[in-house]
């Protein structure tokens, strides 16, 4: 990293508060440069936070969670916080932050960039809300444009109020990308007006795994929570998963089988068993009608099309299959992404595949980056957030291993794959599946701290594990203090 990094300074900085000060470069994913030194900034209840025009939106949320008042102007000598937008170093999502005795100064040429800054600078407050911010600088942008995680509601129905708490936890650590897992063979989560039978059925009580849970978003869910995510700047991808994992949808419409009989509802956790009729027309009206009333309710560049385990399709037809579907998500206005299986159609030239697979080669995946493919890296044997911790580890599965924090965080995701050079890396994700987790106990436990160092990966330009584990040590308190039922890792010294 570019400078050291150590744990928290226990010096007292005044006889008011005799809290230690956060070394400025204790933060997560870990600053880009870092410069302590001078006086440090005491927040107290006479600061005030100063920002004017499009600084304001990110100015208020700070203002709530440090319990302080936002003016347009502070007067003259005012101690105060100032978020300013204005040109720092023409990286996208980029942003400044000085740290000095008579403030401190956030500048960003975006809101989202301000809103990075303040997620650093909450995290230089003492988790107590109160006391001395270290003084000096930081200058910080990320590694990748997309960093992200997805949330599987298929497999168990997570409610809009559960989704918003995840995504208040992912932001922090600046992800911002959302993919929600919107349909699976056990159940349909996303309302379609032309198709209304997909959540009447397929979204019913008892649809999720083993009978436990069902539901879906409506379409005003859905609006409502990518307004939320996007509040926090996290943009939501909606994935709808086919030509296999689709037994729900067939149970709904029967037409969308060979043979226009009805399958058993399943809430068994096998895959690879289901698939939409690929010579029948029926098909293409359906996922027409399905990615274009997607599109017109997602603001966000990307449409996830699914594309994985698709055994019960021949290799033949799911070619067939991709050449009419990856171009109908261009034709509404969004770009493609599916699991790594969709490099092998050459449509797949301008789409984005995330690359699941727990291997360093693949032929496919890098023919097709030849051929233009931008690839997402969740390699499953180090970014599956569903994966068990250890052998003991209560929820969770481990077909691709076990994955303790420290695996989790220490590969590279812009050499990982032979043949994917970080230049076709658009970034990181870690997936969560949800065949196990009922609860957002549930998801938390398994979120973190992994997705905290899977956010770092996808930020910091380097890696440095020792200072990663103490960094993520002296975070501990504060999920503790918002109630996050995280992993204690025996890797780690918790604070
Ligand atoms: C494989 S990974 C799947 C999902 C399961 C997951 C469980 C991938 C693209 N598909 O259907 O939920 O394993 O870990």
């Amino acid at each position: 990293l570019a400078c050291a990094l150590p744990l928290t300074a226990a010096a007292p900085v005044s006889a008011a508060a005799a809290v230690p000060v956060v070394a400025l470069g204790s933060v997560i994913p870990a600053p880009v440069e870092v410069r302590p030194g001078g006086a440090g900034f005491t927040v107290t209840s006479r600061t005030v936070i100063e920002a004017r025009g499009g600084a304001r939106g990110v100015a208020e949320r700070l203002g709530e969670a440090l319990r302080l008042r936002v003016v347009g102007q502070a007067p003259g000598r005012t101690p105060k916080i100032a978020l300013e937008l204005g040109r720092v170093n023409g990286k996208p999502e980029s942003y400044r932050l000085t740290v000095g005795k008579r403030g401190v100064t956030l500048r960003a040429a975006t809101p989202a960039g301000l809103f990075n800054g303040v997620q650093t600078l909450q995290q230089l407050v003492p988790a107590s809300g109160a006391g001395t911010i270290a003084g000096g600088e930081i200058v910080d942008y990320p590694r990748f444009g997309y960093r992200g995680t997805m949330l599987d509601i298929a497999r168990h129905f997570h409610t809009p109020d559960e989704i918003k708490r995840h995504i208040d936890e992912i932001s922090k650590f600046k992800v911002n990308y959302l993919h929600l897992h919107l349909s699976d063979d056990q159940g349909w989560r996303i309302q379609i007006d032309s198709w209304p039978r997909l959540t009447t059925v397929g979204g019913a009580a008892g649809t999720g795994v083993d009978g436990v849970g069902g539901g879906f978003l409506t379409k005003a869910g859905y609006r409502d929570l990518v307004r939320y995510a996007a509040s926090r700047y996290v943009t939501i991808v909606p994935e709808i998963d086919m030509p296999g994992h689709v037994n729900a949808a067939q149970v709904a419409y029967p037409e969308l089988t060979c043979d226009g009989v009805a399958p058993p509802p399943r809430t068994d956790t096998a895959v690879g068993y289901s698939s939409l009729c690929i010579g029948s027309e029926t098909t293409y009206r359906f996922v027409e009608d399905v990615i274009r009333e997607l599109a017109a309710m997602t603001p966000g560049p990307y449409l996830h099309i699914g594309g994985d385990e698709a055994h019960a399709t021949t290799e033949a037809d799911y070619l067939t299959f991709q050449k009419r579907v990856l171009p109908l998500v261009t034709k509404y206005g969004k770009t493609a992404y599916g699991w790594n299986e969709i490099a092998a159609a050459p449509e797949a030239g301008v789409a984005v595949a995330q690359y699941w697979s727990s291997a360093t080669q693949n032929a496919t995946v890098a023919a097709a980056v030849a051929n233009g493919t931008k690839v997402i890296m969740s390699p499953a044997n180090l970014a599956y957030i569903d994966q068990k911790y250890d052998p003991s580890t209560r929820l969770g599965l481990s077909w691709a291993g076990y994955i303790e924090v420290r695996k989790a965080y220490d590969w590279d995701p812009g050499t990982h794959v032979t043949g994917v050079p970080e230049s076709a890396v658009l970034g990181v994700e870690a997936p969560l599946w949800s065949e196990t987790l009922r609860s957002l106990d549930d998801i938390e436990y398994m979120a973190w701290p992994r997705l905290a160092g899977l956010a770092e990966l996808g930020w910091s330009p380097a890696r440095d594990w020792e200072s990663f584990r103490a960094r993520l040590g002296a975070y501990g308190p504060r999920w503790t203090a918002r109630g996050v039922d995280f992993y204690r890792s025996p890797q780690i010294d918790w604070a």
